[in-house]
């Protein structure tokens, strides 16, 4: 079950049961988010869903959203301030050109910030990584790398987060690794297809 399914069951389950008051306060936690997956417009998805693909694979509940700095200033600025008090333990924010949404993220909020630079047309995502990783001293964001990998990344740096606090979760991540280390002890070269 991905976080997205966990949560909607646990959802259900809110909603259908009778529950001692210890029992529904846990099943509360599960449905809310505990990251935000925010981007700059739909046309960042492609990259963002690698985030997405990684969180869904740990089982991490989070919500995904278009929040555009420059177009909707006034629910970027809502979002961050709400994020802390609605236990968002990170967020993780992509966008392309002057990615200005994960500063001014960081700006409103010290919920940790992980940016993530969306490839851009002419620049190829040059000035978004810019754009992001300087900040000034201070107000910090986390800059991963321009692209998928990038998005994967921010994605795998709040698992190691969340498993500094939760042993099932740093279990999984210990799996995680040691299936990337067999898959590489396994390659050849030259590659068989
Ligand atoms: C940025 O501008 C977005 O993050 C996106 O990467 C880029 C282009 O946005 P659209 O024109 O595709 O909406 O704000």
């Amino acid at each position: 079950m991905n976080g997205g399914e966990s949560r909607q069951a646990a959802q259900q389950l809110l909603k259908s049961r009778t529950f001692t008051p210890g029992q529904r306060e846990m099943a509360q936690r599960k449905a809310a988010p505990q990251i935000g997956l925010v981007m700059g417009s739909e046309s960042d998805w492609d990259v963002m869903k690698h985030a997405a693909m990684q969180l869904d694979g740990f089982g991490v509940a989070y919500e995904a959203r278009v929040l555009s700095a420059h177009r909707m200033p006034d629910e970027m600025f809502e979002y961050a301030e709400d994020a802390g008090p609605r236990g968002l333990r990170a967020i993780i924010a992509g966008a392309g050109g002057a990615a200005h949404l994960p500063g001014m993220l960081a700006a409103k909020t010290t919920v940790p910030i992980l940016g993530v630079p969306v490839p851009s047309k002419y620049l190829r995502g040059e000035d978004s990584l810019l754009s992001i990783v300087q900040m000034p001293a201070g107000v910090p964001v986390a800059a991963f790398a321009i692209g998928e990998a990038g998005a994967a990344n921010a994605a795998l740096f709040v698992v190691a987060l969340l498993a500094a606090t939760d042993p099932a979760m740093a279990r999984k991540l210990v799996a995680f690794r040691q299936k990337q280390t067999t898959a590489a002890r396994a390659m050849r070269v030259p590659p068989e297809s």
